[in-house]
This record gives C-alpha cells, sequence and structure tokens, in this order.
C-alpha cells in the first residue's frame, strides 16, 4: 500500500486552497449568498451566521517563526474550520505589525533600508505560515507599514486631535540614551531599557498624547461585558486603577514669597495666619482620618513648582527636590520603598479639621503624577506615613480604631503580635502610639470631636461638608504618549508654521510618506528631521515656509485599528467602510499571547470607543472574547532563545513530519493557556497516529464482519459530541485524544463495509480541522463527494447519546477507581474489555484477576 507521503499532500491541498480561494470570506451578503447556493444543498440550506475570528498580528523578525508562534495560529485555524463547516462565514485574516525598532536597529548597523529588510521577513513570515495550512484568507493581507495602510492611521490621528483626544505638552519621558529614543513605561524595566538594557534616564520633551484618561470610566466599566480570562480583566483594572476619595485644602501659612511690592527679600509670610491665597490640595481616600493629618507632604515635583514661582526654600530643600527628580518615578518608588527621605520645608499648613498648624515636609515617596502631588500624611493609619514620621520624628494622632473586635481584628492582633486580650481598643491604641505599628483599616472614630463614634463610612461625607472637601475620583491610567524619535513608524502628519503654530495636515494631502532620504545614526532627534525632502514644507493654510512634525507614532497606534481594516483592506477612499465593518465586527474571538494584556488591548479599547463617539463605528468593544496563549518552551523546560540554542524551527518539523503532525503536536501537549515544554521524541507519536489513520482509510476493505459485530452508532456520537464540546471550549488536546481512542477502536474492530464507511466518515469530518492537508486527501481517496470542508460538521443526538448510554461503576478488590460511559445495549465483554484499559484501574490490577464480577448496567468488580 502507498504510505503517507506528507510533503506532496500538503502542497497540493495547499495550492488548491490558494488557487480556488477556498477560505477568502465573502465581501457582502449577497455574495455569502450566491457562495452558499454554489456549494451543496445541504449547506445552502443552512442560515448564514458569520463570525470574526482573530490572531494577534506578528511583528515579521527577521529571525522568522518559531514554534512558540504556531500554537494560537493553529487553536485559531481548528476553530475557523470547525465553524465553517457548520456553516458560518468566517473572517480569519492574518497581517503584519511591520513598523518597529529592530529593523530601525538593524538598518543602523547595516544600512540596509528598513523596508527592505522588513519586506524580506514578510515574505519569510507568509512562506512559514502558508506551510502550515492556515486557513487565512490572504486576500485581506495588511501591513502597517504600506503607505496605503497607514494613510489611515494617520487619518485616525487626525480624527482624534480634532475632537481634542491628540494633543501636545512637554512631558518627562523615559529616555534611553543608547537607543535614542523615548520609552513607555512599560518598555523599561528595572530602570534598563527593555531592548538594550541600558539605564533610562528623564528628559523632558514636548511630546504628542492621546488622552486615554478621558475614557477612564468606561475603560473601566465596559469591562464587564467581555468574555476575557479574569487575570488579564484584572490586569486592565489595575491599570485604570480607580480610587474613590476626596480632594482637600490646606492653608498655608508661613509662605516664603517675595512681596509683590517688588522688595527683594524674600518674606517669611504671618506665621499662624492663613493668607487665602497659598493653599495646598492634597488627594486622600480616607478623608475619616484627616484629625490624624500630622504633616502634609509634597512631591518634588510640586516643590519645584514652588520654586519656580519664586518661593525662597532654603538650600537643603532645592538640593533634595533637585536630587529626587533625577532619575524614573519607578526607581525612586523602589527607593523609598525601603528607606523614607524628605526635607521639611519650613512652610506651614493649616489642618482645616483641627485648625491646627502642621509641618509641610517635600519626600519623593509623593508622586508628582498621581492625585494632587501632595498628601495629608496620617502616620498612626497609613505604613508608608507611619515610617516617615518614625524617622523624622514627626507627631502622630489615633483617630480610628476597630468598631467592633471581630475576626478582622484578631488577625490583625496576631500579625502585630499583639496577645493582651483585656480592654483591646486601648491595647491597640497604645500599640500605634508607641510606634510598635499602624492600625490602617476603616472602623470608628476618635479624637475627632464632633466625629466621634461614627463609622468610617458615616464620617467621609460629613466631614467633607465641614472641610469643604470635594469627592471625586481618581484615577492611575494617563494619557498615552505616542511620540517616538524614530524614522520606522507612520508620521504624525502635523505641520508647524511660523504664523499659524499647530496645523493638521489636510486629509487629502495624506499619506504624509516616509522620505528615503534619511540618515538612520541615532542623534537624539528623529531622524526625519534631517530629511529636508520631508522637513522643509509650506503651511497648508497661509503658503509660508513650515516645517513638518519628526516623531513618528507609537507602533500601538497602528496596531489599535488593524481589525477594522481587514473588514475593508483596499479602500482607497475611507479607513473603513461602515457597512463592512458591521458585518463583521465586533471580532467574536481573539487570541494572542498574554505580554498584551495591558497595553495593545487597553489602546484597542480606547481607539474604538472614541470611533464610537465619532459615529464611525456602532459598539463599544473590539474584542468581544479573548483567550490566550502558554509559552512553548525548550525541551530544557527553560524559555526558547537563540543565546540558550533550544530554539526549535517549525520548517524542519514541517518538512520532516509534516505541517499536519505539527499541528497535531502543538495542540496535544496539553491546554492551550499553560507553558510547556517542546518534545521531539512525542511528535512521532503524533505521526505514527497519523499513519494510522492513512492505513486505516486505505487498507483494502476486510472480510465481511462477523453478524455479531457491535453496532458503533454509540462511540461515533460519543466521539462526536466530545470532539464538538472540546472545540468550542478550546480543549484541543482531550479533543484529539477522544479521536485516537476512536481509532483504536476502528482498527481493532471488523465492521460491516457501510458501518465502516460511515465511522470513517466522521472521523474524517472531526479531524479535519486538526490536520486538514491528510483528511482532504483522504476523503478525496474514499471517492466522497466534494471536498471534506464542503461537508457539514457531524451532528450526534444528545438525548439519544444520553439514553443509549449507562454509567457503569469499575472497582478493584471492592473499591471505586473509575467510572464509565458505555452503550446500554453493550455487552459484558465489551463493558469489561473497556473497564480495563481506564488508567486507575489498569494501575491497580497488579495481576490477572482471578475473578470478574459484572452487575448488568451497573458494575464491574475485578477481583485480584
Ligand atoms: C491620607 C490617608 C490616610 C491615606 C490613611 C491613606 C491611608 P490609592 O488607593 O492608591 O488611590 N496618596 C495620594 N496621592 C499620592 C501621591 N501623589 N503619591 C503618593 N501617595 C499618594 O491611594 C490613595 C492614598 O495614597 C491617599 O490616601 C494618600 O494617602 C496617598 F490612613 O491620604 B491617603
Ligand atoms: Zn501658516
Amino acid at each position: 500500500m502507498e504510505r503517507y507521503d506528507h510533503r506532496n499532500i500538503e502542497l497540493k491541498w495547499q495550492e488548491l486552497w490558494q488557487r480556488e480561494q477556498t477560505f477568502v470570506a465573502p465581501a457582502s451578503v449577497k455574495g455569502e449568498r450566491a457562495r452558499l447556493a454554489e456549494t451543496s444543498t445541504s449547506l445552502a440550506s443552512r442560515r448564514a451566521k458569520r463570525a470574526y475570528v482573530l490572531d494577534m498580528f506578528p511583528y515579521p523578525s527577521a529571525q522568522g517563526l518559531h514554534v512558540g508562534h504556531p500554537l494560537a495560529y493553529i487553536a485559531t485555524d481548528i476553530y475557523s474550520r470547525y465553524l465553517r463547516m457548520k456553516g458560518v462565514s468566517v473572517l480569519h485574516p492574518m497581517g503584519w505589525d511591520a513598523f518597529g525598532l529592530p529593523a530601525e536597529n538593524y538598518a543602523i548597523k547595516s544600512g540596509i533600508h528598513p523596508r527592505q529588510t522588513t519586506m524580506k521577513s514578510i515574505d519569510n513570515f507568509r512562506r512559514q505560515l502558508q506551510a502550515l495550512g492556515f486557513s487565512y484568507d490572504w486576500s485581506r493581507e495588511v501591513s502597517t507599514a504600506d503607505p496605503a495602510y497607514y494613510k489611515w492611521t494617520q487619518w485616525l490621528f487626525l480624527k482624534l486631535y480634532e475632537k481634542g483626544l491628540a494633543y501636545r505638552k512637554e512631558a518627562p519621558v523615559n529616555w534611553c540614551p543608547s537607543c535614542q529614543t523615548v520609552l513607555a513605561n512599560e518598555q523599561v524595566t528595572e530602570g534598563a531599557c527593555e531592548r538594550c538594557s541600558s539605564a533610562v534616564e528623564q528628559r523632558n520633551m514636548k511630546q504628542w498624547f492621546f488622552k486615554t484618561t478621558a475614557y477612564a470610566e468606561r475603560l473601566l466599566a465596559e469591562l464587564e461585558v467581555l468574555d476575557w480570562p479574569k487575570p488579564i480583566v484584572d490586569m486592565q483594572k489595575n491599570w485604570i486603577g480607580k480610587s474613590e476619595g476626596a480632594s482637600v485644602k490646606f492653608h498655608l501659612t508661613h509662605v516664603p514669597v517675595r512681596q509683590s511690592s517688588g522688595h527683594p527679600e524674600p518674606s517669611r509670610g504671618v506665621p499662624g495666619q492663613k493668607d487665602g491665597k497659598h493653599v495646598v490640595e492634597v488627594f486622600t481616600t480616607r478623608l475619616d482620618t484627616i484629625f490624624g493629618a500630622t504633616f502634609v507632604v509634597v512631591s518634588p515635583e510640586l516643590a519645584k513648582k514652588w520654586i519656580g514661582v519664586g518661593w525662597q526654600v532654603t538650600p537643603e530643600v532645592k538640593k533634595y527636590v533637585e536630587k529626587s527628580l533625577h532619575g524614573r518615578e519607578l526607581e525612586r518608588l523602589e527607593r523609598a520603598a525601603k528607606e523614607k527621605t524628605g526635607v521639611d520645608t519650613g512652610v506651614k499648613a493649616i489642618n482645616p479639621a483641627t485648625n491646627e498648624e502642621i509641618p509641610v515636609w517635600v519626600a519623593d515617596y509623593v508622586l508628582g503624577s498621581y492625585g494632587t502631588g501632595a498628601i495629608m500624611a496620617v502616620p498612626a493609619h497609613d505604613e508608608k506615613d507611619f515610617a516617615f514620621a518614625k524617622q523624622f520624628e514627626l507627631k502622630l494622632a489615633t483617630v480610628v480604631l476597630p468598631s467592633f473586635v471581630g475576626s478582622g481584628t484578631k488577625a490583625w492582633m496576631s500579625e502585630n503580635n499583639i496577645t493582651d486580650e483585656n480592654n483591646i481598643l486601648a491595647v491597640i491604641k497604645e500599640s500605634v502610639e508607641s510606634l510598635k505599628c499602624t492600625y490602617a483599616h476603616r472602623g470608628s472614630l476618635l479624637n475627632s470631636n464632633e466625629f466621634d463614634g461614627m463609622t468610617s463610612d458615616e464620617a467621609v461625607p460629613a466631614i467633607a461638608k465641614k472641610v469643604g472637601a470635594e469627592l471625586k475620583t481618581q484615577y492611575r491610567l494617563r494619557d498615552w504618549l505616542i511620540s517616538r524619535q524614530r524614522y520606522w513608524g507612520a508620521p504624525i502628519p502635523i505641520i508647524y508654521c511660523e504664523k499659524c503654530g499647530e496645523m493638521p495636515v489636510l486629509e487629502k494631502d495624506l499619506p504624509v510618506e516616509l522620505p528615503d532620504d534619511v540618515d538612520f545614526r541615532p542623534t537624539g532627534e528623529s531622524p526625519l528631521t534631517r530629511s529636508k525632502s520631508f522637513h522643509d514644507v509650506t503651511c497648508p493654510k497661509c503658503g509660508k515656509p513650515a516645517h513638518r512634525e519628526s516623531d513618528t507614532m507609537d507602533t500601538f497606534v497602528d496596531s489599535s485599528w488593524y481589525w477594522l481594516r481587514y473588514c475593508d483592506p483596499h479602500n482607497e477612499k475611507v479607513a473603513f467602510d461602515a457597512k463592512k465593518v458591521k458585518q463583521w465586527c465586533p471580532v467574536n474571538l481573539y487570541v494572542g499571547g498574554a505580554e498584551h494584556a495591558v497595553l495593545h488591548l487597553m489602546y484597542a479599547r480606547f481607539i474604538t470607543k472614541a470611533l464610537q463617539d465619532m459615529g464611525y463605528v456602532d459598539f463599544a468593544e473590539p474584542f468581544l472574547k479573548l483567550r490566550n496563549q502558554g509559552l512553548i518552551l525548550g525541551e530544557d523546560g527553560q524559555k526558547m532563545s537563540k543565546s540558550k540554542g533550544n530554539v526549535v524551527n517549525p520548517d524542519e518539523i514541517v518538512t520532516k513530519f509534516g505541517a499536519d503532525t505539527l499541528r497535531m503536536y502543538e495542540m496535544f501537549m496539553g491546554p492551550l493557556e499553560e507553558a510547556k515544554p517542546w518534545n521531539t521524541a512525542s511528535i512521532a507519536g503524533i505521526r505514527r497516529f497519523l499513519d494510522r489513520v492513512w492505513n486505516l482509510c486505505l487498507e483494502p476493505a476486510s472480510v465481511p464482519a462477523p453478524s455479531e459485530s457491535p453496532e458503533p452508532g454509540f462511540l461515533i456520537a460519543k466521539t462526536t459530541k466530545k470532539v464538538t464540546d472540546d472545540i468550542e471550549a478550546f480543549g484541543f488536546n482531550t479533543a484529539i485524544a477522544a479521536m485516537m481512542e476512536y481509532v483504536n477502536y476502528l482498527a481493532s474492530t471488523k465492521l460491516a463495509p457501510d458501518i465502516r464507511i460511515k465511522a470513517l466518515g466522521v472521523l474524517l469530518r472531526l479531524l479535519y480541522p486538526f490536520a486538514p492537508h491528510l483528511t482532504s486527501e483522504l476523503w478525496q481517496r474514499l471517492e466522497r463527494d466534494g471536498y471534506v470542508w464542503q461537508q457539514p460538521w457531524p451532528e450526534y443526538d444528545s438525548a439519544a447519546l444520553k439514553r443509549a448510554s449507562t454509567t457503569i461503576a469499575v472497582q478493584v478488590n471492592g473499591k471505586l477507581r473509575a467510572t464509565i460511559e458505555v452503550a446500554s445495549e453493550a455487552d459484558e465483554a465489551a463493558v469489561i474489555a473497556a473497564a480495563r484499559t481506564m488508567p486507575l484501574v489498569a494501575k491497580h490490577l497488579v495481576s490477572e484477576p482471578t475473578k470478574v464480577v459484572y452487575v448488568s448496567g451497573k458494575l464491574v468488580n475485578f477481583v485480584v
């Protein structure tokens, strides 16, 4: 018999799929009906449903694919092929996130233009993906570095600009002195550049931002409707970081300002008296503790502002401010967590609750970028303030104690080694006041005048009224810094005219194309500044000489909307036709790595909401269902990396074992979302399984089966149900296991020819999404109608399945070891044989059983 020659078979079918445009998604509803009518009648009768199944598009690196890349792509391909057989029209596209640093860094080294290297990498990626037989609609391929694409990225910028959602401001940025570029916070790991590991510095520059903060509340609230993994949702929530609190104004005294009369000598303000002019606003989530606010702390950023407007602070304060502002915020936080530093500014503030004068310090544990950049410090009830007060011997007052002594309080006591069970409240107070610990929980107030005895929750609104605090919500989310001082990105479509100022490029003048006369050597400026053809232009309004913005956009802007472009990829008039988007969007299923859990997803969500508000789309969330794939580790259990020499190249596996084997193996490795090590030996096992399927289908029909041949209807239904349910639940490994069991049965059982044909037909259809080449070939060789992918997905009658099966308890020496589902009419021998194969049973059958007890439809007991 002819052997299974994967190479020729895979090439044959890949060519046919391309030639016949098998996986091109219908462009319109009309086209779709026509298509359905063309194919088999059973298909035409099915309702035209739609699904958008999306992979996170890759950055086409020069290294090409490694075996980790296809994991998610295989899963979505199986799912897409399955849906199509169920009569669903599927949009399953692929494209390239083609702008980015590696190509530009390579250009700096080699002098080769990034366009050239990127094109080459794309060709290689496409070839590799096609060799795996993915059913992408390649007619919709997009590349973000293509002017026909980035024209619309620039259009998106202009739309946001029109709405006031894109703006320019001076801002401190993370600067990598070696890559010579601004980095997003997430591109900085432990103070070092993610790409080159150089220490990152802070710099002030005029930068473009997108106002993501305008959508903070919706970005949080609308997470609720999504079917996403919980850890990813939680990361989105943390990134948004909503806090409910209050802002309170503290009047300042002893303000060292120059007098307005112009006298050169600084005034000391008026001690003990508020002038009404100078205040510091603090943000607190614990307004209930305000009677315990014994000092105020301002961030070095705020202190710098004070110095900037002429406050005459001591040299010590100046020095401290300068020192703290050097370096990154994150490092500053890490440092502040270990050791508290700070300086008394000499300024005093009046606590609006107690009317007492309290000192104002400057310290780096207070961030300039959060809240108001200043805090009221309550050392008795806040860890950080406590540590600070201890260090600098500042006053402390206990103003909250537990409302009652419950298990929470008991737990707090044991955490703090407080054992005294008598008069617990007094003991807690004493522990706080002797600087043993803080009491950071809510409770009931004391030492708070008229609010004494109120609970924290009751006190907040009451105190707010008294001190004129404004209850407000604070978000940790910052606006999105999109400026990059790089060449290989979409130019920001803005022109600066001396007379007219900042001018958006007119839509008709898009795209602003990247010029070729550039010098990639990094200098700190964008390379575009040095391109004459690019930089020098005339003002679109007054026609006077002007110059272009030379920064390009963060590549996350490109990837925030690519999924919309797939719906209408060749449109030259608009970014996407609203009707076409409506046909497919939002995306039904999105699969990709968890490393994009925060940024890419947040940005795509933000852009969607902005487009919705502008009327370009009619939905708020881009990706309804999200799944993550786990890492494929090297054979040594370590992360695959070139330096460890444990990278597996999919090309080699495809050549040696075939794409179908690679697809099946990656799905069989374990649950999709888990990390799992590669194991070349197990690939051979998968290949043997496919060989077995090949032989089973093509071996000459066996001798007529004996009349008592068991009816496989139950097993067919059971396997169909299992594979269907597992694909729906993304349990691909267990679906494969069920098919293996099924093949074992077919290979070891003599069946009547007609039953055998039916059983094999079901097998090929169930296996098709996993091993599309092999099953297409076998379907054809078995002289079945049409192509396997044109067949309906096998159906099963779940009620009949239920009626037709019974659960049997399997015991060894009277002890329950397993339960099995068998056909109700299964005979004794079949049930016993099945029971023996259960792993837990086999394990306990240390020797041949001396006796087997069978209670029909109920139980098997092996006695050993
Ligand atoms: C007084 C207080 C008393 C506070 C107390 C806490 C406990 P989240 O929940 O993260 O929003 N804070 C406010 N702005 C800050 C800044 N710029 N840098 C550092 N810390 C800042 O935290 C809000 C709390 O963090 C605020 O409530 C404030 O301290 C501090 F028993 O005010 B609290
Ligand atoms: Zn002008």
